[in-house]
């Protein structure tokens, strides 16, 4: 056993002085004093709630931690197959929250926060979310690790510890305005490891030299180092003492502080910016999603990530002192997008220039390693490199990128002898000006799984952007696992009402284990308490956001209304135009309406967040318009609570936590073939809405486990989008006529800003309407008359709500888990049994 380690006489001294978790609120209340009095160094008539937030933290870590230590060591015992998540960006979100109900732990903290004086609710909101993520890849992320943990697979995370995550969003006038988010003043769930570091090498050249062997190898040599710090995140599964680690690493210039000599030599300045120059790299989270700017501090920040992580698996490996032909059977590693696919060349270039291998025989292991998830097929999404920049900042990574090309298209010109063409499509280098490095081209090259992220998504990538590649390698390569979502944050943590009602229900919590033990629900919908209790539930979420929302924005919102919401990431492509087109045409019905005509309409109440990245203009004015849209209706007092329009500000996990539980109906409603895959439909749907949605993403199989009756579909199919688009710019393109009235109240002036918006009107007018806004506005605007419709009958609603419920078992983020361990990683859970 690992004890084994240590001397008898001294393993019982350790033994006996183990730290032991606390058991009751009085050991928690004595950890949280001690933390406050000696890790703050603060006196209990210094305590307000923020230190009562990092002791309770602290305390819980502390916890965390001895799990963590048993973790590793079992796995590292045992020897097992590990799996390695490399995403640039992990969405966190809270930890404390999460980590009370994952150790089972809230009560008894709840209890001892009570004893010494605090509302647990208060300690839980002082916590600034860990936000190193944009949206859906980040988050999934997220859900991922909570899963891996939860079932027990020895699994890590690899990620970049930014001291900037996403920046937050202040709405002043309408406008969007980006303030800097530093998150790291005090983080008590990292725990740094000064001495768990990597040099990464940048810049510098390559010379061939003849070994003793007398082979040609590769001498990588000059250019800078940089050092890679490591700090690590404790991931508590739920109900298990598996505790799996999360590795964010950080920069730091080599030779400490500053350069010693320079400093010496008179030259404080310019050492100083050196180690500056070295901290930029983890200094901040790029705040696009869904487009790729090419940018150089980007590259370095992949490279940067790959290298200190690869490291640290091939320094693991080593250590089992095993062949390497066994590594792929000792690792998997998971390609979160392409952002991290440069880990493919480093490891064919450790394998032959650092450890000797053959080629043919790296190759082979690199190809058994990896597997790559692609989520999306936007082309401006697509990562591109110039050959230019990746010569310069990694030039033994260039050649060996051309070597893995020059193999590739040969083998693809054999197979394919009389078919030139194929291999300028297929090839990892663009023949454009400049040319360009296709990342996903060598990301599929590179790995033995490619997989997409929704059905539909999955299938659109064979037969579009990588259909060589099914002709060259066969359909087993490509493979879908569509996406899911952890329950125990998105209904257990959020909605603790719902999952205590269901629990009561199902006799126990297991199906936060299992969630296909939801469908045992169905059988209630025709309980009148049961249904009673489900819709005081989700009234009393509407309430709680009826306050949040009268206490950022200052407006009143009527909890009986509709609520109808849309919160993600502004894009065209997701289509927050059309939703505000679509509550404009509303606006204008009921101007049109006599007084006794609007009594009989059904109240709404249209909320909408999220965030624009900064650089994209028309993303921010849609953000203006909804926003100007909302002063003018709340305050036309012939409207009154018929219709309010809520822009809710810094849209992030945290307030998802509040939203989502309080919705009536949500909007998905991307152009049909452009959303991968959507998570927050599922997030939504498992706490009770329902949906409004497009044949798009993983709404379709939404609609497949729900039922039709169950959701509100609309909309063109994606098989038709070409075909339109097409028409538009070469055919006539006339616009709805629904749509063209709402379009002339917006130009007359009513919203305010005719300028700015005139760019979102020419859009759909003048450009094409590539996100076919006109197409879809009427079987919009019908489809919402069905949803007011539904919503009167307040006793159907509820029994389509939990049928909704009782069918979403698919979509929790454990049976992606399982389908990812069966298909591509060939991993097995590793219990702890103690
Ligand atoms: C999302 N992608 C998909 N990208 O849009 C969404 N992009 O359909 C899917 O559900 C989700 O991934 C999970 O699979 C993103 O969120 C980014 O955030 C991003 C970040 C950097 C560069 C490109």
């Amino acid at each position: 056993s690992v004890e084994a380690s240590i001397p008898e006489p001294q393993r019982e001294a350790w033994k006996r002085n183990q730290t032991a978790a606390f058991k009751s609120s009085d050991e928690f209340e004595k950890e949280v004093v001690r933390h406050v009095e000696t890790s703050l160094a603060r006196s209990m008539f210094n305590c307000d709630e923020k230190a009562a937030y990092s002791a309770t933290s602290l305390a819980f870590r502390d916890r965390l931690v001895l799990d963590w230590n048993k973790t590793q060591q079992r796995q590292t015992y045992r020897d097992s197959k590990r799996v390695y998540y490399l995403s640039l960006e992990f969405l966190m979100g809270r930890a404390l929250d999460n980590a009370m109900l994952n150790v089972g732990m809230k009560d008894t903290a709840k209890a001892g926060l009570a004893d010494l004086g605090f509302r647990i609710e208060d300690i839980i909101g002082q916590e600034h979310d860990a936000a190193l993520g944009n949206g859906g890849l980040g988050r999934l992320a997220a859900c991922f690790l909570d899963s891996l943990a939860s079932l027990d697979f020895p699994a890590w995370g690899y990620g970049l510890r930014y001291r900037y995550g996403i920046f937050k969003q202040e709405i002043i006038d309408g406008y969007q305005v980006e303030v800097p988010d530093y998150w790291l003043d005090f983080n008590p769930w990292e725990f740094p490891r000064h001495d768990v570091t990597v040099d990464v090498q940048f810049f510098g050249s390559v010379k061939k030299v003849t070994n003793e062997e007398g082979k040609s190898v590769a001498i990588w040599e000059g250019g800078e180092i940089v050092v890679a710090v490591a700090y690590d995140v404790p991931i508590p599964g739920y109900d298990t003492p598996t505790t799996n680690n999360l590795r964010l690493w950080s920069s730091k210039a080599s030779g400490g502080e500053f350069d010693f000599q320079k400093f010496n030599s008179g030259d404080y300045e310019s050492s100083v910016a050196e180690q500056q120059r070295a901290e930029t790299i983890s200094n901040v989270l790029y705040p696009n999603d869904n487009l790729e700017r090419g940018k150089e501090l980007r590259l370095k920040q992949q490279y940067f990530w790959v290298a200190a992580s690869l490291y640290d698996i091939v320094r693991r490996f080593k250590k089992s002192k095993r062949a390497w032909r066994e590594f792929p059977e000792q690792v998997a590693i998971q390609l979160n997008d392409t952002h991290p696919t440069l880990a493919i060349v480093e490891l064919q270039r450790i394998l032959i220039d650092v450890e000797g291998l053959e080629w043919d025989l790296a190759w082979e292991i690199v190809t058994g390693t990896f597997g790559y998830t692609n989520h999306t097929v936007l082309p401006e999404a697509l990562e591109k490199w110039p050959v230019g920049l990746v010569q310069h900042l990694l030039p033994r990574h260039l050649q060996i990128i051309y070597d893995i090309n020059l193999f590739f298209l040969q083998s693809v010109e054999k197979q394919f002898p009389d078919d030139r063409e194929i291999l300028t499509r297929v090839s990892i280098i663009e023949e454009s000006q400049p040319k360009m490095v296709r990342m996903a081209h060598l990301a599929i090259v590179g790995s033995h799984k490619v997989n997409g992220v929704a059905e539909l998504h999955s299938d659109l990538i064979k037969t579009t952007i990588f259909k060589d590649f099914v002709e060259i390698y066969g359909p087993d390569r490509f493979t879908n696992v569509t996406n899911g979502i952890t329950p125990r944050r998105w209904l257990h943590q959020a909605n603790p009402r719902l999952s205590e009602l269901i629990a009561s229900k199902l006799g126990s919590h297991e199906f936060l284990k299992d969630l296909s033990q939801l469908n045992k629900l169905e059988v209630l919908v025709q309980d009148k308490d049961f249904k009673k209790e489900w819709a005081e539930i989700k009234f009393a979420n509407k309430v709680r956001l009826a306050k949040y929302i009268k206490e950022t924005t200052g407006v009143n919102v009527n909890p009986s209304a509709l609520f109808d919401v849309q919160v993600k990431r502004i894009h065209e492509y997701k289509r927050q135009q059309l939703n505000i087109f679509g509550v404009i045409h509303r606006y204008l019905t009921l101007k049109a309406m006599t007084p006794a005509e609007r009594k009989k309409q059904m109240p709404r109440v249209s909320i909408f967040g999220g965030k624009a990245a900064p650089g994209y203009w028309m993303a921010k004015q849609i953000i203006h318009l909804i926003n100007a849209v909302g002063s003018v209706v709340n305050n036309d007092e012939d409207i009154g609570d018929l219709l309010k329009v809520l822009f809710l500000e810094d849209y992030n996990v945290s307030k998802a936590e509040i939203i989502c539980p309080a919705s009536d109906i949500s909007e998905h409603i991307s152009t049909a073939g452009t959303e991968a895959s959507g998570t927050s439909n599922m997030k939504f749907v498992l706490n009770g809405g329902l949906i409004i949605g497009t044949c798009d993403g993983a709404n379709i199989e939404i609609t497949r486990e729900v039922g039709e009756n169950n959701i509100f579909l609309f909309g063109n199919l994606a098989e038709d989008v070409e075909d339109l688009r097409h028409a538009h710019t070469y055919g006539s393109h006339t616009i709805d006529p629904d749509l063209a009235k709402v379009f002339e109240e917006i130009q007359k002036g009513t919203f305010g800003s005719v300028h700015d918006f005139s760019a979102m009107i020419a859009a759909v007018k003048d450009h094409g309407d590539y996100y076919l806004v006109s197409d879809d506005f009427h079987s919009y605007i019908e489809t919402h008359k069905l949803v007011d419709e539904a919503y009167r009958n307040q006793e159907e609603w509820v029994v389509k709500s939990i049928t909704a419920v009782a069918r979403m078992g698919f979509f929790s983020s454990d049976r992606c888990i399982y389908e990812y361990a069966d298909g591509i990683w060939n991993v097995e859970p590793l219990p702890r049994r103690d």
